[in-house]
Order: C-alpha cells, then sequence, then structure tokens
C-alpha cells in the first residue's frame, strides 16, 4: 500500500454542520437574503457536491430565473468561501478524533499521503495548513481542477496520476455515498468513516465502514467488514493495509 488519499470534508475533518453549514448562512444573510440551511435541510443539501452548485440548485428550486442565478450563485459561493476561511483562521473547523493519530501512523511508516476533494482549494489549502500542519499531503485535488465533481471519479483519477500510482496501489478513505462512488469509479479499495449525515447513506459498496476513527480510549462501531479486516473499531495502518490487500 503505497498511499492512502483522504476525502476531506466529512472525512479529516468535521466541518459541514457548524463550518460549511454556518458560512453558507452568514453569506445568504449578508446579501440581505432570506434563506437560512438549518442542520437537517443541510443534510439533504449536501447531496449536491460543490458549494457553488448546492447554491444554484437551491436558488433554482425558489424559482430564481437562470439569468439571476449565474451571477448570485458565484457571488454569494465567494463570499461563503471567504467567511469559511474566517472560521478557519478561528479554529473552528478541527481534525476528527483519531485522524491525527491515523496520519502519525502511516507517515512513520512511509504512507504517502493524499486529498482527493470536492472543496475549493482557497480554503482546503488553508484548513490543511492550520487544522493538520504537520502532516505532508503529497497531493491536494480540489473541485477547483476537476471538471466533473464527485460523485464523478475525476477527482481520484487525478490524485492517482500525480501520485504517479494505479488504483491498485492505494486505498481511499471517504464519509459518503457520493465520496464512495467517486472512489470505486476510480478503482480504489474505500474505507467509509460515517458521521451524522451519511451514516444513513447506502454504503454497501464499501470495503470497511466505520462510525469514527477511533482510538483506544473510545473505539469506533465497526458498522460493516465485508473484507475481514478484522478491524475492533481502530481504523490504523493494519486495518487499512489488510483492506488494501484484500482489494487487490
Ligand atoms: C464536500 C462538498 C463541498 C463542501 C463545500 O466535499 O461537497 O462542496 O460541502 O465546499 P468533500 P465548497 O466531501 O468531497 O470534501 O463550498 O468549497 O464546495
Ligand atoms: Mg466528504
Amino acid at each position: 500500500m503505497e498511499a492512502v488519499v483522504f476525502d476531506i470534508d466529512g472525512t479529516l475533518v468535521d466541518s459541514e454542520r457548524h463550518g460549511h453549514r454556518v458560512a453558507f448562512n452568514l453569506a445568504f444573510e449578508s446579501f440581505g437574503l432570506p434563506y437560512r440551511w438549518d442542520e437537517e435541510e443541510y443534510g439533504r443539501l449536501l447531496r449536491t457536491t460543490g458549494g457553488q452548485r448546492r447554491i444554484e440548485r437551491y436558488l433554482a428550486a425558489r424559482g430564481v430565473g437562470e439569468e439571476e442565478r449565474s451571477s448570485l450563485a458565484p457571488a454569494l459561493h465567494a463570499r461563503k468561501t471567504a467567511i469559511l476561511n474566517e472560521l478557519i483562521d478561528a479554529g473552528r473547523i478541527e481534525a476528527r478524533p483519531g485522524v491525527e493519530r491515523l496520519l502519525g501512523e502511516l507517515t512513520g511508516a512511509g504512507c504517502r499521503l493524499a486529498v482527493a476533494t470536492t472543496g475549493s482549494r482557497s480554503w482546503v489549502e488553508r484548513v490543511l495548513a492550520l487544522s493538520l500542519s504537520e502532516f505532508d499531503f503529497e497531493v491536494v485535488v480540489t473541485g477547483d481542477e476537476v471538471s466533473a465533481r464527485k460523485p464523478d471519479p475525476e477527482a481520484f483519477a487525478v490524485a492517482l496520476d500525480r501520485l504517479g500510482l494505479k488504483a491498485q496501489d492505494a486505498v481511499a478513505v471517504e464519509d459518503s455515498a457520493e465520496g464512495l462512488e467517486s472512489a470505486k469509479g476510480a478503482g480504489l479499495a474505500c474505507v467509509i468513516v460515517a458521521n451524522g449525515y451519511t451514516a444513513d447513506h447506502d454504503l454497501t459498496t464499501a470495503d470497511l465502514v466505520l462510525d469514527g476513527f477511533g482510538d483506544a480510549q473510545r473505539p469506533a462501531t465497526v458498522v460493516a467488514d465485508p473484507r475481514g479486516s478484522g478491524c475492533t473499531g481502530i481504523l490504523d495502518l493494519r486495518t487499512l493495509t489488510s483492506v488494501w490487500a484484500a482489494g487487490r
């Protein structure tokens, strides 16, 4: 196993409920718009990957015309991204429990680290620099560099290409059905670390499903272990290597 390619939102960081969603709402407010996405509605809106697309589809569903949408959505998204960067600077977007342990273990074993996200490069670089600064993500593919967002496999395919690796040399770690479909579409074995927004997604094609990264004090729950990795609730190098080997 040469590398692990990580998703960001909902995976490395629990960023959606109290990060992106808050930034979207503050952007709507700053534009004097009445829209507010509550936690429950946001979970449904998340099925559209890419924040600008999410805004566009929401505006269309509210009858905002194509011409107005084509200028309003990018402007709102730019404001949202600026606000999100302020939240990141304020330390509001943190790594999920167990992520730093796993990244340290992988780094110590000489395993290469990469990111394949649908999110925008502007905040992705910031969150990696501030919340995961001690780790070297050799390749970072963001929504800005791909023509098709997840569940399209492009983000993971570009990450593998830039790593100079084939799919059988690596494993993906994701949180959502869209991310799982994207990773599988690129030929990668995929571990899902689900969260409050994705626990009810269709994750049946995953090679392992946990509800967290886990650690000795608080192991995660193994939701599904179809490859027989023997995971006991701690996503570690051994478990990832076992999933990788079973997927070859
Ligand atoms: C999650 C997404 C992103 C974020 C919002 O990406 O779909 O769109 O919700 O970020 P992933 P942007 O799980 O692939 O990291 O507003 O920058 O798109
Ligand atoms: Mg995600």
